[in-house]
């Protein structure tokens, strides 16, 4: 084996420092000369990437040999973060680095601060795939993440005097000292074009526009192994020749360069705004790209392994593909079209194989997850697709006929309606007989009034991420004048065909799993009760503890006796017979403070605010959604600053314990009701900070640009954390896993993964309120039948903000959506006002265990101790073992 640049392997620190000088000098990024920070970091990232390749190069040679199983993990996002400390870590060599840096003169932390955030995702489905990527490769299971190389990734947030404001994250701008190019692995990419079927009835998928997809390939390392699996991203390019030097030369050079631009824009940005039709292309683009570069690699390596003689048969025992949320949908049609057209095999022997491939994990019962897309858009860029997707909604129709029969033509109505991937699309003419068809008038004539019926009024009132017309749309009634109905488009239910076309579907957390069975894919769970599971998320104890809180981290190796726990993260929980131990709790609680310090730096240096490190932290940090009520945390905020006004000094410093109250997070650049939170949260900050009368008692802050590299600032300092989605609309949550890791308390509703949490941590130490899941459908109609009493603390807060404390803004549009009487919309769909008081109760319990230092402190351990099952290491063996049936495979 070739040890790059090192001496010896694994490196020393003198070693290292010649390997970083080598770099300085020999890589050509920065001028000679200097040797500063981002030439340092850089010289140091490249170095580490030797020691990588040397473990990445001996992964590859084995599983070439064994020739095991390998799973595919297809995501749109993965929310890497930065890799340089996570690398070294997982390596053994993070004391070696540092010294190696000393000696270079310079400062480990400080260099590793220079690293951009790989932010290739939104949030929770992005981060999952990241730390199931460490699992994979810590545990040494055989597996590849695929996912695209977007030249910005989410966007960085600025806070103004008016809210949020985005700006492109250029997070490639330096080059990305991790990625090594291939360029000798590319594939084609089709669009548009046609289909045609020769006299032996095999289809062509000819003409159209041609791209090619280039992979990026991404060392990931595990912990205390030399296993270092692959990220595989795909960037888009016009194939050679595509550059027209006789239109250039004739002066239009735009017009010569277009069908590079073309393919390029596919991958320029994470989520391109879909409102126009254009954006829909590209995203549709974006997804298929995913599809059939990966699917074609993935072949490509079955082939290779398979020698002279290739045995489709086998390919479902050489591979599993898990589709991360619907975004991957497309590969179901992909691996029939290159099955059936490229290798020749018939529709039953590729549909089997295709089957026993794919899995789908649905995250979100949101419905803008489940994603439709116009069948007219996908005919046209994808036309053998539709051919095969329609294939595939016939036999559905087939099944659905022969299981429910045809005697009861409602039922059988209803179960179509509701199951097929097409939506409002004819049945086939085999089946058109067997309903009864409605009689169409020559003018259809709508006289319904929007949001007058149930089934309407829930279809309206769900906002949808991304399109402010959902704000629009529940302004108001129209009157009762009739309207020409236009036809309804014709769509694709992604997730309908994921659950038929693969053979395992999963949600993330227990209660989300149940949600999955009962109540979005009930018909599927009926008919096809096997393939439903459950899998509760996990993050990676490495990241999320080990490395980011390195104070805890080495009392917890202390008081369990050795870093065992890393890897077998049952061991936290011994932690639970030292709980109430004064030794324990002192180191604890010095740990701790260590960490707010950190964080009121960062607050100071992000916001200008200065905070107490004395205070309780209290802690919101995730996307900006109207589910995730940041607005009940604030209004809650705002009722606690009313009271506080209200008393005197003496009685408020009684009552309340100092809190610092951290938001953090992004709201998606069209969604208006987040915005207008996040502007609501920063004007409730100006005014309450910088309130004499207020003090240290109360601190309301908004730390910008929330992201990976926040977080593993942020949540080692948390004290109390809130997940307090209305429930039932939390598929999981990862990060509250994350901080019941370090000790933080949570405050939460019985939503996804906090019913496991709370359990694990026990009740005594979660604050839980508000109503339950099965209770969420009956309290809306009640709501909406006007039988609503709200508490006079939720009426009192909301005419106090109306009262202008808060700055002359008018904040009706917000509040108005949880009155629905002002022209807003139906009232309160995610019921703040519902579970307000049970909030601000549950909250006030808090302050009262806050006081007690000795039962907090028992409370944190208590929750790391308790939080050993969401290691993302069990989350792997499960699936491993349930769904891709793959086994490790130790390199020697
Ligand atoms: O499973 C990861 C994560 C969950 O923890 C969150 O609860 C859930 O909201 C999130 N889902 C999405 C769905 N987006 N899409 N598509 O991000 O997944």
């Amino acid at each position: 084996e070739s040890l790059a640049h090192f001496d010896t392997f694994p490196p020393d620190a003198s070693s290292i420092a010649s390997s970083i000088k080598h770099h300085a000098e020999f890589t050509p990024l920065f001028s000679p000369e200097k040797f500063e920070l981002p030439k340092a970091f850089f010289a140091t990232a490249q170095s580490v990437r030797d020691a990588l390749i040397i473990n990445w190069n001996a992964t590859y040679k084995c599983y070439e040999r064994s020739n095991a199983k390998q799973a595919y993990y297809l995501s749109m996002e993965f929310l890497q973060g930065r890799a340089l400390l996570n690398a070294i870590g997982n390596l053994g060599l993070t004391g070696a680095y540092a010294e190696a840096l000393n000696k270079l003169g310079h400062n480990l932390e400080k260099i590793a601060a220079q690293e951009p955030d790989a932010a290739l995702g939104n949030g929770g489905l992005g981060r999952l795939a990241s730390c199931f990527l460490d699992s994979l490769a810590t545990l040494n299971y055989p597996a590849w993440g695929y996912g695209l190389r977007y030249k910005y990734g989410l966007f960085k947030q600025r806070i103004t005097k008016d809210g949020q404001e985005e700006v492109a994250e250029d997070w490639l701008e330096m080059s990305n000292p991790w990625e090594i190019v291939r360029n000798d692995v590319t594939y084609p990419i089709k669009f548009y074009g046609k289909v045609l079927t020769d006299s032996d009835g095999k289809k062509h998928w000819i003409g159209g526009e041609d791209i090619k997809a280039v992979a990026y390939d991404v060392p990931i390392p595990g912990y205390e192994t030399r296993t270092t699996i692959s990220l595989r991203l795909w960037s888009t390019k016009a194939p050679s020749g595509d550059f027209d030097l006789s239109v250039f030369n004739s002066g239009k050079h735009t017009q010569a360069a277009e069908s590079l631009y073309n393919a390029e824009k596919i991958c320029y940005v994470l989520y391109p705004g879909d409102e126009s039709l254009e954006g829909k292309t590209l995203r549709l683009k974006q997804q298929f790209t995913l599809c059939s570069a990966s699917l074609q690699d993935i072949i490509a390596r079955f082939e290779r392994r398979s020698g002279t003689k290739v045995n489709w048969k086998e390919f479902p025992e050489k591979v599993a593909v898990q589709m991360n949320d619907t975004h991957p949908t497309l590969c179901i049609p992909e691996l029939m079209r290159i099955l059936m057209d490229v290798k020749g095999l018939s529709w039953n022997e590729a549909w089997n194989i295709t089957q026993r491939t794919m899995a789908y994990t649905n995250h979100t019962v949101l419905p803008e997850a489940l994603e439709k897309w116009s069948l007219e858009l996908m005919q046209k860029l994808l036309p053998r697709h539709v051919d095969i997707i329609e294939m595939i909604d016939q036999e559905l129709v087939r099944t659905i006929v022969s299981e429910y029969g045809t005697a009861d033509s409602n039922l059988l109505e209803k179960k179509l309606k509701q199951m097929r991937i097409l939506e409002n699309v004819e049945l086939p003419a085999e089946f058109s007989d067997l309903l009864v068809k409605p009689k169409k008038s020559p003018v259809a004539v709508s006289t319904d009034v929007p949001g007058e019926t149930e089934e309407e009024d829930e279809e309206q009132i769900e906002p949808t991420v991304g399109k402010s017309k959902s704000v629009k749309a529940i302004q108001g009634k129209k009157k009762k004048i009739p309207e020409p109905v236009p036809e309804p488009p014709k769509l694709v239910r992604m997730a309908n065909l994921c659950v038929v076309g693969g053979h395992a579907v999963n949600g993330v957390a227990a209660i989300h799993s149940e949600i999955v069975k009962d109540e979005v894919f009930n018909d599927f769970f009926q008919l096809w009760p096997e393939k439903f599971q459950n899998k509760t998320n996990g993050v990676t104890p490495r990241r999320w503890i080990h490395f980011c809180n390195p104070d805890l981290s080495k009392i917890i190796t202390s008081w369990t006796g050795s870093e065992d726990w890393v890897l077998n993260t049952e061991k936290l929980s011994e932690l639970r017979k030292f709980a109430d131990n004064e030794d324990l709790q002192a180191q604890w609680r010095a740990a701790k403070r260590s960490n707010k310090l950190k964080v009121a730096s960062l607050i100071k240096e992000k916001t200008g605010y200065i905070v107490s490190p004395d205070s309780l932290f209290d802690i919101q940090v995730k996307r900006i959604h109207e589910y995730k009520r940041q607005l009940l945390n604030i209004l809650g905020i705002v009722y606690r600053y009313k009271m506080m006004k209200e008393m005197s000094a003496s009685e408020r410093k009684k009552k309340f314990v100092p809190r610092v109250c951290i938001f953090g997070g992004k709201a998606f650049a069209t969604y208006v009701q987040a915005k207008r939170i996040v502007k609501f949260i920063t004007d409730v900050g100006a005014v309450v900070n910088n309130d004499p009368d207020i003090g240290d008692l109360l601190k309301v802050i908004f730390v910008p640009d929330y992201n990976v590299s926040v977080a593993e600032l942020l949540i080692p300092a948390s004290e109390l954390s809130q997940h307090i989605s209305t429930a039932g609309m939390e598929a999981s949550g990862t990060s509250n896993m994350k901080f019941a890791m370090n000790g933080c308390i949570l405050i939460g509703t019985l939503d996804g993964a906090n019913v496991e949490i709370r359990q694990e941590v026990g009740e005594d130490n979660f604050f839980l309120f508000g109503a339950r899941a099965n209770e969420i459908a009956g309290l809306r109609k009640e709501r909406a039948k006007g039988k609503f009493v709200p508490d006079p603390r939720f009426e009192e807060v909301k005419k106090f903000v109306r009262s202008g404390v808060f700055g002359s803004s008018s904040y009706d549009e917000m509040l108005g959506s949880l009155e629905g009487n002002q022209g807003f919309g139906r009232a309160d769909y995610f019921l703040v006002g519902k579970d307000f008081p049970s909030y601000i109760d549950c909250q006030a319990e808090v302050d009262e265990a806050y006081k007690d230092q000795k039962r907090w402190t028992r409370m944190s351990i208590m929750n790391t101790a308790g939080s050993y099952n969401f290691s993302s290491d069990r989350t792997i063996h499960e699936y491993a073992r349930d769904i891709w049936n793959i086994k490790p495979v130790e390199l020697p």
